[in-house]
């Protein structure tokens, strides 16, 4: 009984390889170029990594994620659209799609759609939010592999549980935040967690 329960999940990280792919285009572009490993990943920003390795090598990464057919050709993350499906078919659950896009919007917003339609289909184009603050949507839960989710609203409605990536793997856990370590993980006992 209670009310329904409103689950907020990430695109980026979450549900779409976005550091794989990241990594296979940069690789592809710029062949002679250093690169940063999968398992060498460390903090959320690609961009600043790669410019702490070479300081010009911040642009030539975001010259990756700015190119027409970056986040359409994204992976589903294992178990990610299955995941979601699952949850839009619970009884009294609403499952929204809440993602940032980026400044430079001339393919990205496009192509999240468009990803979604492909992988979700075209109605679960219905669920999706795109919003530069995540803090001002209201939700119980909000899955996300960015540790540190900041915008205007001070408090937030939602619960982050910290999505597993490769980036934040190693980070200590800041109590009481929950993680969720893949899709194979049981979000199932996170969302009944929240139910009234
Ligand atoms: N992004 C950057 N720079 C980076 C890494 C990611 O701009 O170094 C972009 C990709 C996504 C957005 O569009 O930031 C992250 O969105 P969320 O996963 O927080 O929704």
């Amino acid at each position: 009984s209670g009310k329904r329960l409103r689950v907020l999940v990430d695109m980026d990280g979450v549900l779409a390889d976005f550091e794989g792919g990241f990594l296979k285009k940069y690789r592809a572009r710029y062949p002679t170029e250093p690169y940063i490993t999968l398992e060498d990943r460390r903090g959320f920003w690609v961009s600043t990594q790669y410019g702490q390795l070479r300081s010009d090598l911040c642009e030539k990464a975001i010259s990756i994620w700015e190119s027409k057919g970056f986040f359409i050709d994204l992976d589903p993350l294992p178990g990610g659209v299955e995941a979601v499906k699952e949850m839009a078919e619970m009884n009294d659950t609403d499952v929204f799609i809440c993602t940032s896009p980026i400044k430079h919007y001339k393919h990205c917003p496009h192509e999240k759609y468009a990803w979604v339609e492909k992988h979700l289909g075209r109605d679960f184009l219905e669920q999706v939010i795109l919003t530069r603050d995540k803090t001002l949507i209201t939700g119980d839960l909000l899955i996300d592999d960015k540790p540190d989710i900041l915008g205007v609203e001070p408090n937030p409605a939602w619960e982050h549980i910290l999505f597993t990536a490769c980036h934040n793997k190693h980070l200590p856990l800041s109590l009481p935040q929950r993680r969720l370590l893949s899709w194979s993980d049981d979000w199932r006992a996170i969302l009944d967690s929240k139910r009234q």
